[in-house]
């Protein structure tokens, strides 16, 4: 196929994504508790935008002519890398299917997807949709299946060339090990993170607290990239606090298919007893709980927002990744305590930073070991914009040029010519 036509199909896959936007958004809140709101206002226009983005990559992914010594000719040539065996998480089912699909589709790999077994539904539409779009049979394979199964049968399997995983970090070195033992297949991995989210005094306080509120309790607090360290700075640490607490609070939590739900529940009941693991590990290090600390209600996988003060750097809550609605937050009075501070962690996937001093801003951009760092605002996603981690949080990119990469074998041809003019 022409590499235009790959460009055709997959606008096309996104046009019949359009078409099924509330279908989709149904399922998308039906299979993980997202509110219904946020899965057709979010979740599917970026997943949608994603495959808009890649259908343009299709035939612009070009090699190059490169001026060796000697009398030869030599150019590149940008191959697909053949079958790519995809794992994706729960947390943004629809999203991690068009971030992985986009790059791989349209720089004509195959694909073997294997989804979260949590929330299989919209991808399966998603499936029957790369049917009605056109791709020819075989080129897409969406599986439903366990991780020790369907999910390590991908990263042992001797056919399949490339792995891309997202998901828990153990179990990110599970497929590194797994590939490397079968037939060394390519790997890139997006994992955990623990990301500071750092409050300047000089920065607006109202809008510093609506930021870190949203890093962090956004999709049920379920986000790689989760502000989930926030860092304010002495002058303002109660007043911050106090806030942080009334916002939290008025958090709508109950049905997600009621429009004015702002949380719905948790994945599941093993990530609420997760948390509540968490909850408990905070309580008895010592950390202050403002607010929430429980279940919410009688009913359901639901978690009442829940506020840690007085936190301590090396404490489990602000170390280990919670993946709920738990907001921990650490005091921090100068520049470099600071940094050593935010760097004290496994992960590097993402930091954000508040402040009206640019020269603060930028040092906090430059010294964080971080994939994406978000100034004054956070959690800012462009299908053009890469994202990926630092450190434990993982190899790789996605998304934008750079996403490419990771699906692309770049061929050297050198021909020996009469008389090189280089
Ligand atoms: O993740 P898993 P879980 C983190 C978050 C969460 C924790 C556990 O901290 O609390 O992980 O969640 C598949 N070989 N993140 O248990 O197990 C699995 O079927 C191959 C961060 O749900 O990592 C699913 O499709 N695959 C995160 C996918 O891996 C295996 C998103 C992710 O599940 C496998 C989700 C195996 N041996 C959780 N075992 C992020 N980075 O966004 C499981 N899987």
């Amino acid at each position: 196929m022409d590499a235009s036509q790959r460009g055709v199909l997959l606008n096309r896959l996104a046009d019949l994504m359009e078409r099924d936007r509330v279908i989709l958004a149904s399922l998308e809140s039906l299979d993980n508790g997202k509110p219904y709101a946020v899965a057709y206002n979010a979740d599917l226009p970026l997943s949608i935008k994603t495959l808009r983005y890649y259908a343009g990559w299709a035939d612009k992914n070009h090699g190059k002519t490169i001026p060796i010594e000697g009398d030869y000719f030599t150019y590149t040539r940008h191959e697909p890398v053949g079958v790519c065996g995809q794992i994706i998480p729960w947390n943004f089912p629809l999203l991690m299917q068009a971030w992985k699909l986009g790059p791989a589709l349209a720089m004509g790999n195959t694909v073997v997807m294997k989804v979260a077994e949590q929330t299989p539904l919209s991808a399966l539409h998603v499936a029957a949709l790369t049917k009605e779009a056109g791709f020819p049979d075989g080129v897409v394979n969406i599986i439903p299946g366990y991780g020790h199964t369907a999910g390590q049968a991908i990263s042992s399997h001797m056919d399949v060339d490339k792995v891309a995983f997202t998901g828990s970090t153990e179990v990110g070195r599970l497929v590194m090990k797994a590939a490397a033992e079968s037939n060394v297949k390519k790997v890139t991995l997006e994992l955990g993170g623990k990301s500071p989210n750092i409050i300047f005094a000089d920065a607006d306080l109202n809008d510093s607290v609506h930021q870190a509120n949203h890093g962090l309790f956004f999709n049920q607090g379920q986000c790689c990239c989760a502000g989930s360290r926030t860092f304010v700075e002495g002058k303002i640490y109660d007043d911050f606090v106090a806030r942080s607490k009334e916002l939290a609070e008025k958090a709508v939590i109950g049905d997600p298919f009621d429009l004015k739900t702002t949380q719905g529940p948790q994945v599941d009941g093993k990530q609420v007893e997760t948390i509540l693991k968490y909850i408990a590990a905070g309580k008895k290090d010592g950390a202050q709980l403002v607010t929430g600390g429980a279940k919410h209600g009688d009913q359901g996988h639901f978690v009442k927002p829940t506020i840690f003060a007085n936190v301590k750097d090396q404490m489990t809550i602000a170390q280990e990744e919670i993946f709920g609605p738990v907001m921990t937050i650490i005091r921090f009075d100068t520049m470099e305590e600071l940094v050593e501070k935010a760097n004290n962690t496994i992960y590097g996937l993402a930091a954000g930073v508040m402040t009206k001093d640019i020269d603060k801003a930028l040092h906090i951009a430059n010294a964080t070991r971080a994939g994406s760092v978000w100034v004054n605002c956070y959690d800012v996603f462009d299908a053009a914009a890469p994202f990926g981690g630092f450190k434990q949080s993982g190899i790789g990119r996605e998304l934008g040029e750079y996403g490419l990469e990771a699906y692309t074998e770049v061929k050297t041809v050198t021909i020996k010519v009469p008389q090189k003019n280089s």
